[in-house]
């Protein structure tokens, strides 16, 4: 994907602020740290569009990016993160749920699940929920310079499985470092983004 532009929206807590329009959107979900932030940011070969950091729970609001003036690229909270309130999480969970289930310009969400760890009990649940409410999901393992390339499809099946993806679900293994998997994830992206 030739990237002309990308461009930060909004910071939106709910409905009220999302974009207006039809234009298709693509989500990121994953725990807290897993590298969400940094996976947009290298599709969109733009280094701080999207904030990371190395303390957990930066994201705290939906993140609106603005793609080549045609799609956007949805940054969510992370989940899982253990210093934060529970009624925190608690209103967290409501603003991701509440987008995923009601954003019709939705067209797929991109689950993160970091490559060194088997899934959190979270990250089980987040993925049997996108399967219950026949969400498009890709999942992308991530941080993939953090292992041997030798270990790469063993901790991906054992990650898939433990999750329980359908077989259909397309998995790219990826590193936000190196770069592997980019192109592999945009091929994936096209075809939703039509
Ligand atoms: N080595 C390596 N580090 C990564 C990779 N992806 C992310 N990181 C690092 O992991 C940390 C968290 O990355 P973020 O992109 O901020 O994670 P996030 O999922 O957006 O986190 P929250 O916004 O807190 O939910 C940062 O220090 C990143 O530099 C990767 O592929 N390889
Ligand atoms: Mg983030």
């Amino acid at each position: 994907m030739r990237i002309i532009s990308a461009d930060y929206i909004i910071s939106a807590p709910g409905p009220k602020q999302y974009p207006e329009g039809e234009q298709p959107e693509i989500a990121f979900a994953g725990r807290s740290n897993v590298g969400k932030s940094s996976l947009i940011n290298k599709l969109v070969n733009r280094r701080g569009l999207a904030r990371t950091s190395g303390s957990p729970g930066k994201t705290r609001l939906l993140n609106f990016y603005w793609i080549n003036k045609d799609f956007y690229f949805v940054d969510l909270p992370g989940y899982g993160f253990a210093k934060v309130a529970k009624d925190v999480k608690a209103q967290w969970g409501k603003m991701i749920e509440g987008y995923l289930r009601e954003r019709e310009n939705l067209r797929a969400v991109v689950h993160l699940i970091d490559i060194r760890h088997a899934p959190s009990k979270e990250d089980v649940e987040m993925h049997q929920w996108l399967i219950h409410y026949e969400i498009p999901t890709i999942i992308v393992v991530t941080k993939a310079d953090k292992i041997t390339r030798g270990k790469w499809q063993k901790h991906t099946k054992l990650i898939c499985e433990s999750l329980g993806a359908l077989p259909d679900t397309p998995v790219v293994i990826f590193s936000s470092l190196t770069g592997q998997g980019k192109d592999q994830v945009w091929e994936i992206l096209s075809g939703y983004i039509g």
